[in-house]
């Protein structure tokens, strides 16, 4: 309801909706009609919707019945309906470095409000307790060790990962609880980009003398040569999500860090480190791994992008291997990685012909069997053999069977997939040795997680749907934490607060995780039959899950989900397959006997993984193979578990564009990640009843100076009071707490109008005052 002179009001159907609403889709602050000739009599601004559901800024000229005439600020004037109309915040409140702080948090001021920052270069805002951070696709000079003490010692308090990273470490060292930082965001939204300057905070703050930090700074450039690949949406693609946990010590000194990494599935162009190798590698090296220009080999030359703009691959190699150096990974060990990398490029290269007459296949045996053969340490006759048959069992024992074309084709892309997963899971491991937690350290840590965020596709597949599931589970972590944080905020400032219901995302993480009939266990027992198919499968799930309000059938193969962000589309076209680990026993025995020890260990390792996935199931499934599907959520459940006892801190990466260029804002792309995300949400929580919170000394500091008798109050907490009643702010419009003043939206911005009044005039006397002296 609107009071008599403040525009900065909550309409009252407003606050309802606040207090209600957890999807984003209804209107916010529609509004009614006393308000709207309150908006007309004082000139206040709305946005109005246009076509293609864009909204321009205009002010209500008239209104008859349902419509209303409006003066947009281009000059224009159109009819809309009153529907169409939303409030938009007054003038003092553009460009706020914090959403909750807005009168009016539909969908046009927020977004308006993060264009205006935007072009202002300020990309980060906060949303509450949230840092939302929008790409700007250009370096900025706002990052380096020169900014980290203006933070270190809060000379300056505005929205930065530097702050969120400062906040964090402060947090670990008083309240003695480990942090983490929680990054996530579409594919080129910045997130590995952020997590790097948050580390790079944390290595300045917390370095030492013993040059851990350095080490922990360089294991990126390693992490994202065998794990980022080029896509179409980012140059720099992580394919993978990694959890970097650094430790400290009492003295807040970094002492160790360990990284833990949740492997995902493939991309459309190679690793970097394919191109990098081929194009930096000593022409001894080359010679000893018998290697040629990348465009020789089919793993690398069937995308048609060979090279990234602006990116130098030899000068990366050369990157790279002073990396490895800095973390200690010795001479031999590097010549081992490269070794193996180039088999799985001449491994790419085998080659298969058939036989007309009996129509079986064989391999080529030309220089690519040669070479892998080589590099892998086996004989060329037994890598064919692994290649092109696999052992059946008869009456007469193991006999070898001709695979069909496909089927080997498959066996020698699984072989190198295997070995280049493996490869990078070893690689992860010796660079936690190399940075191995030190003795003194206190076992306090803050864990910076960088994942792919949500993805609807227009056809999703098994990616996204463990990408998804992922994110389902983050957001509950998410939505947990932060109900927990409003309600002990105002708890333990004596405040009497009921508990507010808000929509949790249990039933659609049962749908995923819940056995025998969640859509993963199901997933897993389809793969397991033979004779199954993607159709099946739908077919399968229809069956089981049809009653579960998540779920919806769709024709045919496909199937929906109803996620936190809405009703997201799947086709299981390829899920058994991608779902299954695709590598014969055949191919795993060859391995065990190359002569090469990185082969021989990761075939141990994947055996004691397969014998710990067996003790789990059912004595039924007992010879099956660990899926992908199942891998995926072991790795998820570890790293929530590792989450679980932090304290988060969350950063929620925006790309305001998908051509990857600066200074472009593309509203409907902004709108529909920060959806994802949940900021509207969250921005609208943290102000349910009271948007504004300042402590005491902030409070009294900003306006103690407008007391009429300034000088009776000593202490903030009785200054801020004497403000609020000299102001008349109605006592239903605030809180007093021990610690802070909690005030209700819009009364921030009627004191700091009158501040700002205030303020003219005493430079208004100052520049006379000047004037005489001059
Ligand atoms: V993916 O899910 O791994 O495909 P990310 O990690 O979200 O993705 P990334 O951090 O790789 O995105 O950022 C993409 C590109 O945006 C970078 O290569 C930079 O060119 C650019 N970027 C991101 N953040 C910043 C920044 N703070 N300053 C300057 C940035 N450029
Ligand atoms: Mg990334």
């Amino acid at each position: 309801k609107m009071d008599g002179e403040s525009p900065y009001m909550v309409t009252s159907q407003e606050k309802i909706s606040l207090l209600t609403s957890t999807t984003s889709s209804r209107k916010i602050g529609e509004l009614e009609d006393d308000t709207i000739s309150y908006f007309i009599k004082k000139k206040l601004g709305v946005w109005c919707k246009q076509s293609r559901g864009h909204w321009e800024l205009g002010t209500i000229r008239s209104t008859s019945g349902e419509e209303a005439s409006v003066l947009l600020s281009n000059g224009n004037v159109t009819k809309v309906a009153k529907s169409e109309l939303l409030p938009a915040n007054p003038s003092i409140l553009e460009g706020m470095d914090d959403l909750a702080k807005l009168s009016y948090l539909n969908e046009p001021s927020i977004l308006h409000n993060l264009k205006l920052r935007y072009s202002k270069e300020m990309i980060y805002t906060k949303a509450g307790p949230i840092l939302i951070a929008l790409n700007p696709f250009k370096d900025l000079q706002n990052y380096g060790n020169d900014h980290v003490p203006a933070f270190n010692q809060k000379f300056i308090d505005i929205p930065h990962v530097y702050a969120m990273a400062d906040a964090a470490y402060n947090e670990m060292i008083r309240d003695e609880v480990n942090q983490s930082i929680i990054i996530s965001g579409e594919s080129g939204s910045g997130k590995t980009e952020t997590g790097k300057i948050a580390i790079q905070y944390l290595a300045a703050v917390g370095g030492g003398s013993c040059g851990i930090e350095n080490k922990i700074l360089q294991t990126s450039c390693i992490l994202e040569a065998f794990g980022n690949a080029k896509t179409s949406k980012n140059d720099n693609s992580s394919r993978f999500g990694k959890l970097i946990e650094i430790h400290f010590s009492t003295m807040g000194k970094i002492c160790g860090a360990k990284s833990r990494v949740v492997q995902l599935g493939s991309s459309e162009r190679s690793f970097h480190i394919f191109y990098q190798l081929c194009a930096g590698a000593s022409s001894a090296l080359k010679e000893r791994l018998n290697l040629r220009d990348a465009s020789n080999y089919k793993y690398l030359n069937q995308s048609e992008c060979m090279t990234i703009g602006g990116i130098d691959d030899a000068k990366k190699f050369q990157e790279l291997m002073k990396a490895l150096d800095a973390v200690r990974v010795c001479e031999e060990d590097q010549e081992l990685i490269f070794k193996m990398v180039a088999a799985i490029l001449w491994l790419g290269n085998i080659s298969f012909q058939v036989t007309v007459s009996e129509n079986i296949i064989e391999v080529v045996d030309d220089e690519a069997v040669t070479s892998a053969a080589l590099l892998m340490g086996c004989s060329s006759r037994e890598l064919m053999a692994a290649l092109s048959t696999h052992g059946a069992q008869s009456e007469n024992g193991t006999i070898a069977k001709r695979l069909k074309l496909q089927q080997a084709i498959d066996t020698r892309d699984a072989i190198a997939k295997f070995i280049y997963a493996s490869l990078f899971e070893w690689l992860v491991e010796k660079l936690n040795k190399s940075l191995q937690v030190g003795k003194k350290c206190t076992g306090r840590s803050i864990s910076i997680l960088d994942i792919y965020g949500f993805e609807t596709l227009q056809k999703n597949s098994f990616e996204q749907f463990c990408i998804n599931y992922a994110n389902e589970r983050l957001q509950q972590h998410f939505y947990r934490h932060l109900f927990k944080l409003e309600q002990e905020d105002y708890e333990s400032d004596g405040m009497d607060w009921t508990k507010i219901n808000y929509e949790d995302n249990q039933e659609c993480l049962d749908l995923f995780e819940k056995k025998p009939f969640g859509l993963l266990s199901l997933l897993d027992e389809e793969s397991n039959l033979p004779k199954a198919s993607d159709l099946t499968f739908a077919n399968k799930l229809k069956q089981h899950l049809d009653t579960n309000p998540c779920f919806k059938r769709e024709r045919g193969r496909a199937f929906s989900v109803h996620h936190y962000t809405g009703e997201v589309f799947y086709d299981t076209n390829g899920f058994l397959e991608k779902n299954r680990d695709m590598l014969h026993s055949d191919s795993i025995q060859l391995l065990s006997s190359c002569n090469c020890e990185l082969l021989q260990f990761f075939y141990k390792v994947f055996s004691q993984t397969q014998k710990q996935s067996n003790s789990f199931h059912t004595a039924a499934l007992d010879s099956q193979k660990q899926s992908i599907g199942m891998k995926f959520k072991d790795q998820l459940f570890k790293l929530m578990r590792q989450l679980e006892s932090t304290k988060p801190h969350f950063i929620r990466c925006i790309r305001p564009n998908t051509k990857q260029v600066p200074d472009i804002y593309d509203e409907d792309l902004v709108l529909q990640q920060l959806k994802c995300c949940g900021v509207l949400e969250v921005a609208r929580i943290s102000r349910v009843g009271y948007p504004t919170r300042m402590t005491h000394e902030e409070f009294s500091g900003r306006y103690g100076f407008l007391l009429s008798e300034a000088n009776i109050y000593q202490d903030p907490l009785s200054i801020s009071v004497a403000v609020l009643q000299q102001f008349n702010i109605p006592f239903e419009m605030y809180h007093v707490g021990y610690y802070k003043l909690y005030l209700r939206a819009g009364q921030i911005g009627a004191l700091e109008d009158k501040r700002k009044l205030v303020l003219q005039g005493i430079l208004g006397v100052q520049k006379c005052f000047r004037g005489y002296q001059a």
